[in-house]
């Protein structure tokens, strides 16, 4: 078969809403652009875990740190499921994670920012889980078949995270005025940052056009990031706070809030490796992965004689 006549083939399938599967042809444009994406998603999802793990051995009780122990536990198994996803389309983990711990890949901004008191734990789950879920409840129906799938067991994951972060502003919203001074000033820097992972406004985003021809993306970075103003403004009513935007105003005639500039310079800023903690991040992840490397080589020695033994038995046989 000519390349037309698969390129066609394929074309069709995304028209029809006929995901796309491994063994399939596809574009290699299609391929790269998966690969850079999902691989991305996965390190921002093991890199998140470095903000809120510095709070484990620091939530107020018990069942706090155990909620927070299973949260971060959580987020590995997202960073798992989709660096499995991103092997489906024929790159190897070693060079995924070589191209983050080089700086080739990006990982979310967000992750970027101190988490300066336990507020902070409460800020995330709301505002960054919040803004996660809305970007990955669009992923679900996103054409690539293994990506799709594994978004749907996150999202039910991220829900409750999200419930959780909100949570725990809401008992400290109700507590002293130092706690609710807290809460306050953790939104205060929570609120931009997350506004920002939407990603750049539409008209200065590289991807999303071919993107969203290919159905990878489903909604546009700005529609994503209205929704998420729109969400939050309603939900910041139960917390006793405000969010930091003089100009967030609902607008009758829209029908949506309006709200502030992003300042964009501090979000490339960030991008480009120049964020508060980037630098303590990218060295959490190279030390982990280094120090990492003795349980590696054990696990593939194991498999390796599982498999010779396995032989060995049949030959017997
Ligand atoms: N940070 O053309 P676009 C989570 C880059 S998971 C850094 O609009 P695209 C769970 C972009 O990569 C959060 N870089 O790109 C959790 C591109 O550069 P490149 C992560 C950013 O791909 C919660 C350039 O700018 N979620 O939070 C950012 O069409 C709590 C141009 O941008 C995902 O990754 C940014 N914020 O749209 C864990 C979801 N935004 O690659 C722990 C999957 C843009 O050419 C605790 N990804 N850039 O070098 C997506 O949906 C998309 O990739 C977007 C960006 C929407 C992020």
């Amino acid at each position: 078969m000519s390349i037309l006549e698969l390129e066609q083939i394929f074309l069709d399938k995304i028209e029809r809403e006929i995901k796309i599967e491994p063994k399939d042809w596809m574009p290699e444009q299609y391929r790269k652009t998966l690969i850079r994406q999902i691989s991305q998603h996965a390190h921002s999802e093991v890199v998140g875990m470095l903000p809120e793990g510095n709070w484990i051995t620091r939530a107020p009780t018990l069942k706090r740190k155990a909620i927070l122990l299973a949260k971060v536990q959580d987020e590995a198994g997202h960073g798992l499921y989709l660096y499995s996803a991103t092997e489906t389309l024929g790159v190897t983990r070693e060079q995924t994670i070589n191209d983050l711990h080089t700086g080739k890949a990006k990982y979310s901004s967000i992750f970027n920012y101190p988490t300066l008191t336990w507020a902070d734990i409460g800020a995330i789950g709301w505002l960054v889980d919040g803004a996660a879920i809305l970007n990955q409840v669009m992923l679900c129906r996103t054409s690539y078949g293994p990506y799709a799938r594994a978004m749907v067991r996150i999202c039910k994951e991220e829900s409750f995270h999200q419930r959780q972060g909100f949570e725990i502003l809401l008992v400290m919203s109700k507590g002293s005025p130092e706690q609710r001074a807290m809460v306050q000033d953790a939104v205060n820097r929570w609120w931009w940052p997350s506004l920002m992972m939407f990603g750049p406004h539409d008209s200065e985003s590289t991807h999303s056009e071919q993107s969203t021809k290919w159905k990878i993306k489903r909604m546009s970075n700005d529609e994503l990031r209205q929704k998420f103003v729109d969400m939050i403004a309603e939900q910041v009513k139960f917390l006793n706070v405000t969010l930091p935007d003089p100009a967030l105003k609902w607008n009758e005639e829209r029908k949506h809030y309006d709200f502030g500039e992003i300042n964009w310079e501090e979000f490339w800023n960030v991008v480009k490796g120049n964020g508060p903690c980037n630098r303590e991040r990218l060295a959490a992840r190279k030390k982990a992965w280094e120090e990492g490397a003795w349980v590696r080589e054990a696990a593939l020695a194991y498999s390796r004689k599982r498999k010779e033994r396995a032989a060995g038995q049949t030959a017997a046989a």
